[in-house]
């Protein structure tokens, strides 16, 4: 696995530049107001953050979104924390209180998490969702906006645990450039400001570069990512 510094260290690559280390097959700079915080979670933070997540699965399992229209299933699974959960199903996109599933409310977001927001995020109010996306090896995500929010002045705060995923991002159409990096266990990235709105995807994930997520609660290791976003308009 090729890596950009020795673990540990942070480097903060914002819009304009672009770490030729992470350069996938079509270099772009990286939009405006993205910002990628590489290594921003020592090691032991990520491992107190995936011990929080475990107690969040227990309660909230993961589930399997569906395509509104076709019913297709998403390759990634997801579960949720915080008052509102992201969901997708015959009923479209939405946020709702509740587990799809189980019915239960969504457990709290972790400290860690919250902590992140309020020193990064530059806005004024708590996250209200944490999206957790499980992917194994194989699973992927196309381009898509994150636009279901009544907020876009929030950022999405995104966290990335386990294998390393190549993630791709544009700018608010969907065709166009799209800048490629290597999201790394404990690497933050924040789409803000005029990125609020870019495409974003997954093309894949790097099955075995990361050791994190192990049996027996991730038999088969893969990738976690956590986005945290404000749903609501604060009062
Ligand atoms: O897995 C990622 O890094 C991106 C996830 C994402 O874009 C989403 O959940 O909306
Ligand atoms: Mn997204």
């Amino acid at each position: 696995m090729r890596q950009c510094l020795p673990s540990g260290k942070i480097r903060v690559f914002t819009g304009q530049r672009r770490p030729n280390c992470n350069s996938e097959h079509m270099p772009a700079p990286l939009p405006p107001s993205v910002m990628y915080l590489s290594g921003k979670l020592t090691l032991d933070t990520q491992q107190a953050l995936l011990r929080d997540l475990v107690q969040i699965i227990e309660v909230a399992p993961f589930f399997s979104p569906t395509m509104p229209r076709t019913g297709k299933p998403f390759s990634v699974r997801m579960t949720n924390c915080g008052p509102l959960g992201w969901v997708s199903d015959r009923g479209g996109y939405r946020y709702q209180p509740h587990h799809p599933v189980t019915g239960r409310p969504w457990p709290a977001i972790p400290s860690i998490l919250l902590d992140l927001w309020h020193r990064l995020s530059g806005y004024p109010a708590p996250p209200e969702a944490c999206l957790v996306n499980y992917y194994d090896t194989t699973a992927k995500m196309g381009s898509h906006q994150d636009r279901d929010e009544e907020d876009f002045e929030a950022p999405v705060l995104s966290v990335s645990l386990g294998d390393t995923a190549v993630f791709h991002v544009g700018g608010v159409t969907r065709s166009g450039p799209k800048a490629r990096i290597r999201l790394a266990s404990g690497d933050v990235l924040l789409l803000a400001g005029e990125s609020r709105l870019a495409f974003h995807g997954i093309d894949r994930i790097l099955g075995g570069s990361s050791t994190l997520l192990a049996p027996p609660v991730f038999p088969a290791g893969g990738r976690l990512n956590l986005t945290l976003r404000r749903v609501t308009k604060p009062k």
